[in-house]
């Protein structure tokens, strides 16, 4: 079977496309990458020839002999779809941690996404967490990003706002949201800022920039940053009404939300009196 008709590519196309439809991918804007160990690829034969090497810049050993399904450098969300050969590819990482070995795609010379080391250290740590996590998503949506200039950088603040924005929220994302400072992308400091968080949060907000959010599917990670950006257009649409808000969802209310859904809301954000 060749690995172009795997169910793994199909489905980044399907996510790459839906996210650049809700308008979070402008350009090159956006980076996905899904863990694949060798048991998901036996049935692929156009994956053994390493067609290319290149250094990763950091210590990524804990990631040995892992693959990465990942979407490449410059490269529009908007056609992935179109060309999945050209636009993704699959790496292997060396045993010794420190190369990325090309196995299929970017067939027209092109390289891993500039967030490549923030992704590697996101499932690294997401990996010490939960072992089935292998989807790291970062986008650009616009409400997030938004709300990044209208607020304070808190997280409490932050989680307690997007969390009493809908009953949806505090259920798909009890333990709230991570926000680190702005920083340059693309820099393994930004990286490691992320995973850092990564360790206690499956959002990371980047503020005037995006997003990074971790799970176990395509489908799950998507959809827990549809969640977050829901809730913050709700946020804005509340400031084009008018900005008052009448009533709210009390913290009460969020405690039972938790208790209905057998969810623990972080209690830093939530105190559970
Ligand atoms: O892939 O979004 O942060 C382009 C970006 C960089
Ligand atoms: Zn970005």
């Amino acid at each position: 079977m060749k690995f172009y008709d795997s169910q793994y590519v199909k489905k980044i196309c399907e996510i790459t496309r839906a996210s650049y439809q809700h308008g979070w991918d402008e350009r090159n804007g956006g980076n996905i990458s899904l863990r694949l160990n060798e048991e998901d690829l036996k049935d692929y034969s156009d994956i053994i020839e390493v067609k290319k090497t290149f250094n990763l810049g950091f210590d990524a050993s804990q990631l040995a002999e892992k693959y990465f399904l990942i979407t490449g450098t410059g490269r529009y969300f908007r056609n992935v779809i179109l060309q999945p050969s050209l636009d993704l590819g699959l790496i292997r990482i060396s045993a010794d941690g420190k190369k990325g070995e090309l196995r299929w795609g970017f067939e027209d010379g092109g390289k891993p996404t500039s967030e490549f080391p923030s992704h590697l250290m996101s499932h690294i740590a997401r990996l010490a967490v939960d072992s089935k996590q292998r989807v790291v998503m970062h986008c650009h949506p616009t409400n997030v990003i938004a709300l990044s200039f209208t607020q304070d950088l808190n997280e409490r603040h932050w989680s307690r706002l997007l969390w009493k924005m809908q009953a949806e929220s505090l259920v798909v994302f009890p333990e709230g949201v991570g926000i680190i400072p702005y920083m340059t992308p693309g820099t393994n400091e930004i990286g490691i800022a992320t995973a850092k968080k990564m360790q206690d949060f499956r959002v990371v907000i980047w503020p005037h920039h995006g997003i990074f959010g971790v799970g176990s599917s395509l489908d799950e990670t998507f959809g827990l940053i549809e969640t977050v950006e829901k809730a913050a257009l709700i946020y804005s649409q509340i400031g084009a009404q008018g900005g008052q808000i009448k009533q709210e969802i009390t913290d009460e209310q969020l405690r039972k939300l938790g208790e209905a859904f057998d969810v623990q809301p972080n209690s830093k954000f939530l105190t559970n009196y």
